[in-house]
């Protein structure tokens, strides 16, 4: 209904669809009514094509607000002609060189990248710089080809954290000891269903899921810095708490939840509720404050209400002072989860010691990232075309909460997400103007706000990022090398493949500071990938070490390890049948084994090579049974033999010149 005129509805009600032309002109005029203001909005308007497009794309088709300012001269470098005006020369100019981004066969990346999935569910590791894919750890979503999900402890694992069939994972974080990445964890949220989940980097596979009562989506995700102390995480969609039935139509009474988790048992320990609506969530470098950003503090329910103001607030959250009220029991228990006042007349809040303040930041902004020296940190206007900058060590002193935001640089129209080097420059993404923008942190402090002098260049990008990420730019070791900008579409950039679109990851060399339109930033290559990955996370090589076999010791106890002298089938009861067999090239420890119909069926399966990378599966046709064991590793499935015949059960990896001759035969036996 939303596509058609309702100024002409036809005689039985409906309405002519509008054309494209229309819809796109819909959508600018609505942009642009709520871009707040910029200086200098007398900017001619572009409408020239796009340089490599072809003709008939115009700017508006990457979804550029024409009419706005800043679309930064002509189109052909976009960068350059007096839309940051002054920038600033940088004194650290180095040779210029880009190193090669590609690396040879048989050599190895430098840097680790973990991107999530979106709503793939999952988590995708490449090698940096060359982005080759690595691998994918599924995290919210089934995957056939690594066994998740089909394997009793990961089913159970899925079925426990609400049984959904997939998840919206957006922000992956890396565990840290000191400040930095100790390689043990990624965390990562589920958007989708409120869940947050922990990926074991020995064994690149998600070991916990929790699903976190009392709130809904997800969004904002970190761990705490330097320490790894709790993982924060942070609800989205303002809903009643508890959300069963209570208040459905009264919007003021819905609220959002700012929920500490802790590592170690992946139990949620304690939440506070806030006046408005969190976002996305970053941790200072030093333990004590948490940084949520913020739209929709008007606490409205359609778009018109959640724009209306122009200003959100950041909230920051005091963590100690929280961890004091929840040990002296000051709080409500709702679904067996502690949860603090944290709204703005409680009275937590009055006073010089307040748990949560209120920062006000134009206008319904994107974003939250800290500084590697844990200084600032930045939160993106989105609407607006300012980052403005948060002092973190005025938060325990400032009388006015305002007094914290010390830099507001004029960046560009759609500034999304802030990463940084290691040389005091801070890069921001311009989802609208399709751009990064870098700029210098320091001066962007000393200048007036609103000032563009802090600017030092903009690059192109393919067009419109969301997350852009530098390398260990999260943790207090930023390398200052590649930067990845996680662009929503690609358009033309690849050869067509129907009509959803791969996005384009595009990888930009920042080791050099340069006098020049982009500051020396420089686009190396385009990387397509599957929809649709929101942020990435990247750690050196060094930081991160993968178990090459699975260590029995880490499961003992829980699990068997079957040898093939002790494979066996094991009646338990009249309707129990237990079987055991190991795995190796190319035979299973069992040939065949008899059930009877009817049998629950247990199969416990142990690959008992040790040389890395011979992985075996084990799959039973009509069944569903799909097992993937690594070397030393064992996995239980159960299922109930209710069709009796003879099935052949295969292993899935090809291992060996014998891999089609290594099967075993089930036999379901007919029940009288
Ligand atoms: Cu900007 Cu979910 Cu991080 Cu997407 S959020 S872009
Ligand atoms: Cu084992 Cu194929």
């Amino acid at each position: 209904m939303n596509s058609t005129d309702p100024e002409n509805p036809d005689e039985e009600g409906r309405t002519e669809p509008k054309d494209a032309e229309t819809l796109i002109e819909e959508h600018e005029a609505q942009l642009n009514e709520l871009l707040a203001d910029v200086e200098g909005a007398d900017a001619p308007e572009a409408e020239s094509h796009l340089p490599g497009l072809g003709s008939g794309v115009t700017r508006r088709d990457v979804m550029k607000a024409g009419a706005a300012v800043g679309v930064a001269g002509g189109l052909a470098g976009c960068a350059g002609t007096g839309a940051f005006g002054n920038a600033t020369t940088d004194t650290e100019s180095s040779s210029g060189d880009v190193p090669d981004h590609k690396v040879p066969p048989g050599e190895h990346d430098e840097y680790y990248g973990f991107w999530s999935g979106g709503h793939g569910g999952d988590i995708r590791v490449y090698g940096i710089p060359s982005m080759r894919q690595l691998t994918r750890i599924p995290v919210f979503n089934r995957e056939g080809a690594k066994g998740y999900g089909y394997d009793d402890e990961t089913d159970e694992m899925l079925e426990e954290a609400g049984g959904y069939t997939w998840g919206d994972s957006h922000h992956p974080s890396l565990s840290e000891t000191d400040g930095k990445y100790d390689g043990e964890y990624i965390f990562v949220n589920d958007k989708a269903n409120g869940r947050v989940a922990r990926v074991n980097l020995t064994y690149f596979e998600t070991d916990a899921i929790v699903d976190i009562p009392n709130v809904q989506s997800v969004h904002g995700c970190c761990i705490q810095s330097p320490n790894t102390e709790y993982v924060f995480a942070n609800s989205e969609f303002r809903t009643p708490v508890p959300n069963d039935g209570r208040d459905v139509n009264s919007p003021d009474e819905y609220a959002s939840l700012f929920t500490a988790i802790d590592p170690d048992s992946m139990d949620v320990l304690w939440q506070v509720e806030v006046d408005g609506q969190l976002d996305i969530v970053d941790s200072d470098k030093d333990g004590r404050w948490v940084l949520s950003s913020s739209y929709n503090d008007e606490e409205g329910v359609e778009v018109e209400e959640m724009t209306r103001d122009d200003r959100d607030d950041v909230k920051a959250f005091d963590v100690p002072a929280i961890q004091e009220l929840v040990d002296a029991g000051e709080y409500e228990e709702v679904n067996g989860v502690p949860v603090i006042d944290g709204t703005k007349s409680s009275p937590n809040n009055q006073g010089d010691n307040p748990i949560v303040r209120y920062i006000p930041t134009p206008k319904s902004p994107h974003c939250v990232e800290v500084t590697p020296d844990g200084n600032y940190g930045m939160v993106a206007g989105k609407l607006s075309p300012t980052v403005s900058i948060i002092d973190i060590e005025k938060l325990a002193t400032a009388d006015d909460p305002a007094d914290t935001i010390v830099g507001q640089p004029k960046v560009g129209l759609g500034p999304l997400h802030t990463t940084y080097d290691d040389r005091g420059h801070a890069y921001t993404s311009l989802f609208i103007d399709s751009q990064v923008v870098k700029w210098d942190i320091e001066e962007a402090v000393t200048a007036d706000k609103g000032s563009e002098e802090p600017i030092l260049g903009k690059i192109d990008v393919h067009y419109n990022p969301g997350h852009i990420q530098a390398v260990q730019a999260m943790s207090t070791e930023p390398q200052g090398d590649w930067l990845v900008a996680l662009n929503k579409l690609s358009k033309d950039r690849f050869l067509p493949v129907g009509p959803v679109f791969p996005d384009n990851d595009q990888l930009i060399y920042i080791g050099n500071d340069k006098d020049d339109e982009t500051g020396g930033m420089e686009l190396v290559a385009d990387h397509p990938v599957y929809p649709e990955p929101h942020d990435a996370i990247f750690a050196h090589k060094d930081k991160i070490e993968p178990a090459r076999t699975w260590d029995p010791a880490d499961y003992e106890g829980e699990k068997e390890f079957v040898t093939e002298e002790n494979s066996r089938v094991e009646r338990v009861d009249d309707s129990t049948v237990e079987v055991y067999a190991s795995v190796k090239r190319s035979e299973y420890g069992l040939r065949d084994f008899t059930v009877q119909e009817g049998d629950e069926v247990t199969l416990t399966i142990t690959n008992i090579e040790g040389s890395q990378d011979i992985v075996h599966g084990l799959a039973i046709p009509e069944y569903d049974v799909n097992l993937a064991l690594a070397p030393q590793d064992t996995r239980q499935f159960t299922f109930t033999a209710d069709e009796p015949g003879v099935y052949w059960a295969y292993c899935t990896f090809f291992c060996s010149a014998l891999h089609l001759e290594m099967r075993s035969r089930m036999i379901v036996e007919p029940a009288d």
